[in-house]
């Protein structure tokens, strides 16, 4: 297992909420570059395939609550997938790569959606990216048949380039905003470290600065979707977050 990142986040406690997420789709989509581009903004032009796990570690701020991205990068490689099945369980989000010019790897994600499924927790918030947007000329798979397949699945989707950094951070923060979320919404337990979350250092004193009003305020900052990503990212259906707004239309 190897690592990316600056040495103090990774042992930095000083956040509000820590999110884990797994990066998972086949060989070579460009999962490592992804977060290599996130933590050390710079892309590698060759495959160093992973071999296991590799980790990078960011924080980040959102709506101005310190959150600390762990991020567990897999390895696509068939044989060491039992491995990545046991980092499915304690992860908040799943992030589900495939490469638009090889439609193979479009064509098994629904085998590592399953498998995600199958082993994560019940509060697992999805992504699937279409990752080497840059490569237009060699395209095999339509934004709009992604879209359509994320859709009817239920989970967000987004197209990426490692290569020119094209919605790499937005990829990392909408997941964020979506936990935040759901913790705000009282969906996911931040002290319950099954959904792959966990409380840091800054929670005390975050719970202390937000008054009855101001929570309401952050609630309502967080539904809103970051205008940059307009016609970039399709919606996340989350049904447990549908479900809260449901409710909360019905509920005042
Ligand atoms: N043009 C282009 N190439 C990319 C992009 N992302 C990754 N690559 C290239 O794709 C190859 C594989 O990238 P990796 O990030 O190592 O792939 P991986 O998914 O981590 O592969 P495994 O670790 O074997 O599962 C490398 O040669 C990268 O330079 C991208 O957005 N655009
Ligand atoms: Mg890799």
């Amino acid at each position: 297992m190897s690592s990316t990142g600056n040495l103090n986040d990774k042992f930095d406690t000083s956040f509000v909420y820590l999110f884990k997420y797994i990066i998972i789709g086949d060989m070579a989509v460009g999962k490592s570059c992804l977060l290599m581009q996130f933590i050390d903004k710079r892309f590698r032009s060759k495959h160093d395939v992973t071999i296991g796990v590799e980790f990078g570690a960011r924080i980040i701020r959102i709506q101005n609550v310190a959150l600390k991205l762990s991020i567990w990068d897999t390895a696509g490689q068939e044989s060491f997938r039992s491995i990545t099945r046991s980092y499915y369980r304690s992860s908040a989000a799943a992030i589900i790569v495939y490469d638009i010019t090889k439609r193979n790897s479009f064509e098994n994600v629904v085998k590592w959606l399953d498998d995600a499924r199958e082993n994560g927790n019940k509060q697992i918030t999805f992504l699937l990216v279409g990752n080497k947007n840059d490569l237009e000329q060699e395209r095999q798979v339509s934004f709009e048949e992604a879209k359509q397949f994320a859709q009817d699945n239920e989970i967000g989707f987004m197209e990426t380039s490692a290569k020119t950094n094209y919605n790499v951070d937005q990829m990392f923060t909408k997941l964020a905003e979506i936990i935040l979320f759901k913790i705000q919404k009282g969906i996911i337990d931040p002290k319950n470290e099954s959904f792959g979350v966990r409380v840091g250092s800054e929670y005390q004193k975050y719970l202390a600065s937000i008054s009855n009003d101001s929570k309401q305020d952050e609630k309502e900052k967080n539904q809103k979707v970051d205008p940059q990503l307009e016609g970039k990212y399709v919606q996340l259906n989350d049904p447990a977050v549908e479900t809260t707004k449901q409710k909360n239309k019905t509920c005042c």
